[in-house]
């Protein structure tokens, strides 16, 4: 039986993983007393609103590479996560040695596709849920949630992530301070609702995509509980804890 949970932020560049690790964390610690472990995993990030239990960059970091090689930042990320994926096993072994039981918050690479498509996250996510629990969270970039088929292809890559990760996936809708509330709010507690006005709102071909879309969606309910938070604010991280432990009580307790 595992003793510990992994919660991993996924989601496109700049949503707020790095943000979220920070505020749920606060949250743990302020609200359940919880000691939660803060892993960082994306050799590029320069500061960090959180004190690292572990942090990637002790491997390699991306602005050193810049500057000992004539690599440009994409090439740069590239780079780092070859020499991320020859280390694996340590990698894990040090996320294993932080903390006892409980949280470990894991921040991503900002660049998705690093963590996604290449092997460095689904072989460190295969590794960590032999011995934790392990859940990711996709983080919605906001701005797609201002149109609905946006909405429906932020939510389609909350199944991708399930499909590459091969772990419970729960979304979040960040930034929820940027965003107009009533309006999402209404979509967001009934799914019907959702792909009912994505085919009456869009046209042609996508309003036809979409619908497929939502068909999938509707087939992997689970990706469809979203919750709003703001790692700013704080808002909505009661609401992210309980779609969490859902997740979780799957397959057992949350505690
Ligand atoms: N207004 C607002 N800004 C946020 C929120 N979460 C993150 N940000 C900002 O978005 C930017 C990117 O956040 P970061 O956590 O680095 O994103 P990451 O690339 O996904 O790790 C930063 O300037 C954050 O301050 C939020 O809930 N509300
Ligand atoms: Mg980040």
């Amino acid at each position: 039986m595992a003793t510990w949970i992994s919660v991993v932020m996924i989601g496109p560049a700049g949503c707020g993983k790095t943000s979220m690790v920070a505020s749920f964390g606060r949250w743990l610690e302020s609200e359940l007393g919880e000691n939660p472990v803060y892993v960082n995993l994306d050799p590029g990030v320069l500061s960090l609103p959180y004190e690292p239990d572990y942090d990637v960059r002790s491997i390699v970091r991306v602005d050193d590479l810049m500057m000992e090689t004539s690599l440009g930042p994409n090439g740069a990320m590239i780079r780092a996560a070859e020499i991320i994926e020859e280390k694996i096993e340590d990698v894990v072994a040090s996320i294993r040695a932080v903390g006892e039981a409980g949280f470990k918050l894991i921040d991503t690479p900002g660049q998705m596709e690093l963590f996604l498509f290449r092997e460095m996250g689904p072989r460190i996510i295969e590794r960590l849920s032999e011995e934790s629990r392990a859940v990711a969270v996709y983080i919605l970039d906001p701005f797609l949630a201002s149109s609905l088929s946006g909405l429906a292809v932020g939510i389609s890559m909350s199944i991708i992530t399930r499909l590459r990760l091969r772990i419970p996936v729960v979304s979040a809708i960040n930034k929820a301070d940027l965003l107009d509330a009533g309006k999402l709010e209404k979509l967001l507690a009934d799914e019907s609702e959702l792909a009912r006005r994505i085919v009456s709102e869009e046209h042609g071909l996508i309003a036809e995509l979409s619908a497929k879309f939502m068909d999938l969606v509707r087939e992997f309910s689970k990706a469809m509980r979203i919750v709003k938070t703001s790692a700013k604010t704080g808002q909505g991280m009661q609401d992210l804890y309980n779609l969490i432990n859902d997740a979780l009580c799957e397959c057992g307790d949350l505690t």
